[in-house]
């Protein structure tokens, strides 16, 4: 790592002086920093712990987690600019989504489908996470769609010329649709400011990597789009910066895509409802743990004296807090009123057609209204 400069340390803010070297400075990452990306990654696995107990509690549906990829999706999101450019993500991008200005609330309402729940107001299944606030595109449940809305993104960027970067992230299993040759291909020609991340944790639900990639590297593929394509530990969170840091700057510069595939571990079943002992050995199960990206990370920081034991404690305390925080606000928050139903479902207004009888209007909080549109539903459907 780099040598120590006296103004790198300064600017850390760390609480220690015990490393003679200051950890991230080759790569411009400040004491402060690191401790904000570790508590991403920290918070990320808190949040989806807690969403694992509230479904085996029945409070939830249904979870899909990303726990084993959170260093993957801290360190890549850290290289883009908040605000600015755009991430079209996937079901496991909770660190993702954190990172990039959702917060515990957010990802928590959108568990419970609550009317309050910005990514869709409920209307989406658990885990289909959005915002436009945040430059998110909404998950889509058919996979490897989004990187054509990525392309797209990428495409109105470079018209524009507003100079954004536009990004993608989907599974390996994933990468094998259709829609990933036809936009890379066309983001490629076009040399269009797109970022292509592929988070492998050789598993398409059961399937392992074997039966999903022949000769395993979807980097590889990078090779016959004309594209750089990288490969990276994704449990090594500076690793992860670094790579994308350079494809941030290749996207900006007019050079066009860069894809990543980040090596990841999945460390839960593809689901809530998946068993994934039926496929995986114990063995298997034992040693992915060393993948981890959360312990990698937390004694990364440590060994370099960046995260002190004061640190850590302020840090646990604030997650613990936000965590619980977000449970009881979740819990608390309304469901959609029946009468919103087809709100941001359909176009809303209804042009050259007959409105539907159940309307489309704001909800009235009224019960009676509920049955009308209840019973228009009914009707409809024979
Ligand atoms: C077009 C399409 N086909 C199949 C599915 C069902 N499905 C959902 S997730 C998934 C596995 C995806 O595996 P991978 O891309 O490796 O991502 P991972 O879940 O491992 O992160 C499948 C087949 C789907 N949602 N959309
Ligand atoms: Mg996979």
């Amino acid at each position: 790592m780099a040598v120590t400069e006296p103004s790198a340390k300064a600017k850390s803010g760390a609480d220690s002086d015990a490393s003679p070297a200051a950890l991230g400075a080759d790569l411009g990452l400040s004491g402060d920093e690191l401790l904000e990306m570790y508590r991403l990654v920290a918070l990320a696995r808190a949040v989806d712990e807690r969403m694992w107990i509230l479904n085996r509690a029945g409070r939830i549906p249904f979870v899909i987690s990303g726990q084993g990829h959170e260093g993957a999706q801290v360190g890549i999101t850290w290289a883009l600019e908040k605000g600015k450019d755009w991430i079209a993500p996937f079901y496991r991008s909770i660190a993702t989504c954190l990172t990039f200005g959702m917060s515990p609330r957010d990802i928590m309402t959108a568990q419970y489908a609550t009317a309050s729940d910005p990514s869709s107001g409920g209307r989406q299944m658990p885990g289909h996470y959005g915002s436009h606030e945040h430059n998110l595109v909404s998950v889509s449940s058919p996979v490897a769609t989004q990187l054509l809305h990525a392309v797209g993104l990428a495409l109105a960027a470079k018209i524009r010329k507003t100079g954004q970067v536009a990004l993608t992230i989907m599974g390996e299993g994933s990468s094998n649709q259709g829609d990933v040759h036809e936009g890379l291909n066309f983001a490629a020609i076009h040399k269009l400011p797109f970022i292509f991340i592929v988070e492998n944790n050789g598993y398409a639900i059961s399937v392992p990597l074997a039966r999903q990639v022949a000769g395993e590297s979807v980097a590889n593929r990078a090779e016959g789009y004309g594209i750089p394509g990288v490969t990276v530990d994704g449990s090594d969170v500076l690793a992860c910066y670094a790579a994308a840091r350079d494809a941030v700057a290749r996207a900006r510069a007019g050079d066009g895509p860069t894809l990543i595939e980040a090596k990841v571990t999945r460390l839960t079943g593809h689901s809530s409802d998946d068993q994934q002992t039926k496929y995986r050995s114990e063995e298997e199960l034992t040693s992915e743990k060393s993948l981890d990206p959360v312990p990698k990370f937390r004694q990364q920081l440590v060994d370099a004296g960046v995260l002190t034991p004061d640190a850590e404690e302020r840090i646990d305390a604030a997650i613990k807090e936000s965590v619980h925080d977000a449970t009881e606000y979740a819990e608390a928050q309304p469901d959609p009123h029946p009468s919103t139903a087809m709100k941001w479902v359909y176009a809303e207004d209804w042009p050259s057609e007959t409105p539907p009888p159940w309307g489309l209007g704001e909800a009235t909080g009224d019960p009676a209204g509920a049955a009308e549109a209840a019973e228009a539903i009914d009707e409809s459907a024979h």
